[in-house]
Formats: structure tokens, C-alpha cells, sequence
């Protein structure tokens, strides 16, 4: 009978009232669930605490692309099952596209469709939170040709341009990594087409990862060559300046000992000092182990040659693994599959690598879920200052029936959120892919794809740091009646944090951010603010764009004859 009440209560709340982050991990957030198919999710956060996603929406028959905006409660910017960006004709087979939130708080989306023929081309959208296509409704052309263009990857530089990777299978000739580079307003800084900027005489690479790396360069991971079955799948890095040329002369070979299994994509993150952490699995001796390498600004190899096994212990595979790099302790948190050799049993393990390479979980990592019959799959970690959060989806009612579950951990690998892993998503249906992005305020944000309600949609939740779902963290904003008040977080921060400016009725502000001297560096807002909270962005950089140094920093509202000032620690 309570199901009941609780069934009848929300089929009575208008629509609106069920556009947010839900607190039940049985209900979730139906992000899209329309008929046909909704697919290939993609999420990225916003320095408001909320997110873009984006997918493929099959509902006309056709992939089309849709896009859609939630705040940090979960509220729908835009008609719910979210706004069309593109509707250009897309092949059957789907792979991998990229979606991310700008420094501008716009989404940047690039995708391949067939709308110049069946090869597939690469095409690049970029929609204000308004929901305007700022690059055209039919996008930007990253390439024009008859060669196949798969699964591009896309970053922000730190100096606002937009760099697009992708591996090219060519008509005729050898494959090539290949790069784009586009300007805010969308202009091509290389000629259409890109850059071939790597690949070798009879190879093919693929899997290029990009990251930001210094001030307009990004470093480049990819796989060697993936021509054949016996091709040298050798994980290659290399990091491009502005103009897409090499600056380390040639690329750095982060691993080459073995073939890396076939159709595996390497990761990378950026390290925050212009480097980058890279993760991979490897079968070698008969056994799979995942392995850790980073590299600093200039191509170094700062942990041993070929990389760091996350365990050393024999007899189990290391699989399938994730990782976050805490940039406030310079700590890597690696997670895997612990999988017996036969692939019958999985469970999770984990690892903790300071920054100069030391198994700090011991040798054979961390037991999080003993090994055992559950089935298990797509292990998504995120950092946060000392420990890190893990989610991964389940299958404990067989085939189809699959939950999602995650844990908070603390550098000593202890479990945060009480005995056993929490529900994220708690009602058995079918689930896949499983992409997170991550609020300023460490606010874990989940889609998959979810078939509870037939054809496959798209769900969604919010997991906050202390293990709640829903709610809305500016509902826990300080909200004087009388007046100002500012609140940043995260904070201590590096490099961007979140100002929210409380004002208790409209009025003509400023808000400016000083160093220790009080000297004034940068004007965040100046003129008119409605009453309650806005919530601003700064991203450690003066007016000049230059990124400021690690100290203490005050933000100064002004609003008529009243003043506030919070005082900022940047930690780089
Ligand atoms: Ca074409
Ligand atoms: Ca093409
Ligand atoms: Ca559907």
C-alpha cells in the first residue's frame, strides 16, 4: 500500500516538481525518456554546480543530437527530454563523441555524422546556457573528405581555444592522429581538415586523449597502432603547442613492453602543473595488470620506465581500471576490477600513488569488494581533497537487472559513507555506460542508459559529498534578511572556485577580488544583481588573465553603503 500512496503522489505532482535530483535511488531523475532509443550519454559540470548532458535521441528515427542544461537542485534549464542541436543524418553504428563545459559556462560538442557522406565527418557545436547554437545551427565543419573520422576527443586550453583530436582511417595510405583547433568563435586555426600530427609509415594509431597542458598546448595520449591484430598497440605520448607543433621533438613511449588488448582506451588526466597522469591495462606473463605513468610539462617520465603495476600480486587480473588525481596532495587513486583468472568472479581493489610513485595501499592495493560472483562493471572515479569517490555498476539480479552503488574513500582507504557502499540507483533494470562529471563543490553528477521503462532512456543523480542524494546545495545557503553575504567553495581552491553573492534586495554591486594588500586584481560582476544569491566564477586569474600564485586572496562585495569580504586561499 505504500508504494501505492508514493506511486499516486508522483503521477499527481505537476512535471516540473519532478525535474530535480531525486533523494530515492529507486526513482533516480529521468533525464531523457522519450520513445526509440536515448544513447551514448555524455556529462560535463558546470561552475554553477550543474550540468550539461547530451546524447544521442533516436526518438525521430533518426540519432539525432539533443542537449540539456540542469542547475545544481537538477532543474531542467529546457523543456524536459532537453533541446535539438542537431538533426543531420547519423549512421546506425555509434562510438564514442565528446561533450564539455567551457570556461564560458557554454557546452562545446563534437560528434561525426554522415551528413556529407557515409565516411563520417566531424562537426563542432557550442550552445550558451540560453540555449543558443553559437557556432551556427549546423555547427562548425572540423573536416570535409571521404576518409573515415571516428570518436573525436575535444579540451580546453587554458588560454580559451578548443582543441579536437581524433583518430583518421584514410581512403588510401596510412592513419593518422590528427588535430583541430578552434578559436571561441569558432573559427579553424588550422586549415579544414587539422593537422596530421602523428603516425608512422604502415601504422594506423588510434584512441587520441587530449588534456590541457600549460598555457595553449595540450599533451596527447594515443594508441601506437591498431592497423591489425598483431599490430604494436603501444601507448604513445606527445604534448602539441598552439600552432599543433611538437614540443618535446618526438613522442614520449610510455609503454611498449606489450600490445595493449585490443579496441582499450588509455587515459589521461591533467596533473594541474602542465603534466599529465596516464592509465592503461596490459596482459604481460599471462596476466592483465593496470598500469600508472606520469609525465611532466616537459615529456618526463616521472615514474619508472613502462609505468607502475597498481598490485603486484600474482594469480588475478588487475582489470578494467579508473583513477582521479587529487591535485590538492598531488595523490593518484587508481581503482580495477579484481577479477580471477578465469572471469568468473570480479570485485573492486584499489591503489594510492603519491606524487613520487609510492604504492601507499601496499603492494597488492586495497580490497573494497572481495572478489565474488556479483558482476560488476564500468568503474568511474573521482578525486576529492584526500580520498575519492568510486562508482561502478552491478548486476545483482542477472542479466538486465543492474544497480548502480559507489563508495567515498579517505586516503587511508577507509570507507566514509558507513559499512558498505551506497545505492545510487537501487531498482533493478538494464544500465550501461555510466559517464560522471564532478560539481566545484565535489558533487558526484551520474547519467546511464536505463531500459526500467522499455526502449532505453537516459537517468540520472546527484550524489553529494556526504553521501546523500538530492537536494539542493544553494537551498543550504547562509540567507540573511538584512544583509550581504558571500560564501566560495571549494575553498581552499585550485585554480577555479565558486562565489555565491547573497543580496537581500536588488541593487547596483561589485564584486572584485585583491590580493593580501588589498591591492584589487579583478572585477567579477559590476552593476546590476537581482535579490537572493548569484553564483559567480573565478578562475585564479587577474584581469590581465595571468594565473596568480598560491596565497590568500579577499573577494570584496560592494553594494551601496554596505560591504562584505571573504577571504579566498588558492593552493596550486
Ligand atoms: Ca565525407
Ligand atoms: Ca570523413
Ligand atoms: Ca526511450
Amino acid at each position: 500500500m505504500r508504494d501505492f500512496i508514493a506511486l499516486a503522489l508522483l503521477l499527481t505532482l505537476p512535471a516540473a516538481a519532478l525535474a530535480a535530483w531525486s533523494s530515492d535511488p529507486q526513482v533516480n531523475f529521468a533525464i531523457a525518456d522519450r520513445a526509440g532509443e536515448q544513447t551514448v550519454p555524455k556529462i560535463a559540470a558546470r561552475a554553477d554546480g550543474g550540468c550539461y548532458i547530451a546524447w544521442y535521441d533516436q526518438a525521430s528515427g533518426n540519432y539525432d543530437v539533443y542537449l540539456q542544461r540542469l542547475d545544481a537542485a537538477g532543474n531542467e534549464a529546457w523543456p524536459h527530454n532537453g533541446i535539438l542541436v542537431s538533426s543531420h543524418p547519423q549512421d546506425s553504428w555509434l562510438t564514442d563523441w565528446d561533450l564539455i563545459a567551457d570556461s564560458a559556462g557554454n557546452a562545446v560538442l563534437v560528434f561525426p555524422d554522415i551528413r556529407a557522406g557515409g565516411d563520417w565527418d566531424l562537426y563542432a557545436y557550442r550552445v550558451s546556457p540560453a540555449g543558443d547554437l553559437l557556432w551556427g545551427a549546423d555547427g562548425v565543419t572540423i573536416n570535409n573528405d571521404a576518409d573515415f573520422d571516428p570518436t573525436p576527443r575535444l579540451t580546453e586550453t587554458a588560454d580559451g581555444d578548443f582543441v579536437v583530436v581524433w583518430g583518421k582511417t584514410p581512403v588510401a595510405g596510412d592513419g593518422k592522429i590528427m588535430m583541430q583547433r578552434l578559436a571561441p568563435n569558432g573559427a579553424l586555426r588550422f586549415p579544414l581538415g587539422g593537422l596530421a600530427v602523428a603516425g608512422a609509415a604502415g601504422e594506423d594509431p588510434g584512441f587520441p586523449a587530449p588534456v590541457p597542458s600549460g598555457a595553449d598546448g595540450v599533451i596527447v595520449c594515443w594508441v601506437r597502432d591498431m592497423g591489425s591484430y598483431m599490430s604494436p598497440r603501444h601507448l604513445y605520448a606527445e604534448r602539441f603547442d598552439a600552432a599543433g607543433a611538437s614540443t618535446w621533438g618526438a613522442p614520449v613511449v610510455v609503454y611498449n613492453e606489450t600490445s595493449l588488448p585490443i579496441a582499450y582506451p588509455p587515459e589521461i588526466l591533467p596533473d594541474g602543473a602542465g603534466g599529465a597522469v596516464l592509465l592503461w591495462h596490459r596482459y604481460h606473463g599471462g596476466l592483465y595488470n593496470s598500469v600508472v605513468q606520469r609525465l611532466d610539462a616537459s615529456g618526463n617520465e616521472l615514474w619508472p620506465h613502462q609505468g607502475l603495476v597498481v598490485s603486484t600480486l600474482g594469480g588475478m587480473y588487475h582489470i578494467a581500471p579508473t583513477f582521479a588525481f587529487d591535485e590538492t596532495s598531488g595523490d593518484t587513486y587508481v581503482f580495477w576490477d579484481e577479477r580471477n583468472t578465469s572471469q568468473s568472479q570480479w570485485g573492486i581493489a584499489g591503489q594510492r600513488f603519491s606524487a613520487a610513485g609510492a604504492r601507499l595501499w601496499g603492494n597488492a592495493g586495497r580490497v573494497f569488494l572481495p572478489t565474488g560472483p556479483l558482476y560488476l562493471w564500468a568503474l568511474r572515479a573521482l578525486p576529492l581533497p584526500g580520498g575519492a569517490l568510486l562508482f561502478w555498476i552491478d548486476e545483482p539480479g542477472g542479466y538486465g537487472n543492474d544497480r548502480v552503488r559507489g563508495f567515498r574513500c579517505d586516503a587511508a582507504g577507509s570507507w566514509l559513507w558507513g559499512a558498505a557502499p551506497i545505492g545510487v540507483s537501487t531498482l533493478l533494470s538494464g544500465k550501461g555506460r555510466l559517464p560522471v562529471a564532478q560539481a566545484p563543490d565535489g558533487t558526484a553528477l551520474l547519467v546511464w542508459e536505463d531500459d526500467r521503462a522499455g526502449a532505453i532512456d537516459l537517468y540520472g543523480q546527484n550524489v553529494r559529498t556526504d553521501g546523500t542524494l538530492g537536494g539542493d546545495p544553494t537551498a543550504a545557503a547562509p540567507a540573511p534578511a538584512a544583509g550581504l553575504a558571500l560564501r566560495a567553495w571549494p575553498n581552499p581552491f585550485n585554480p577555479r572556485t565558486t562565489i555565491g553573492v547573497f543580496l537581500p534586495a536588488p541593487g547596483a554591486a561589485r564584486l572584485t577580488i585583491h590580493d593580501a594588500q588589498g591591492r584589487r586584481l579583478r572585477v567579477l560582476a559590476l552593476g546590476e544583481l537581482p535579490a537572493g544569491e548569484s553564483i559567480l566564477r573565478w578562475d585564479g586569474r587577474d584581469a590581465r588573465g595571468k594565473a596568480l600564485p598560491s596565497g590568500i586572496y579577499w573577494a570584496r562585495l560592494q553594494c551601496g553603503a554596505q560591504s562584505e569580504a571573504l577571504k579566498l586561499l588558492l593552493a596550486r
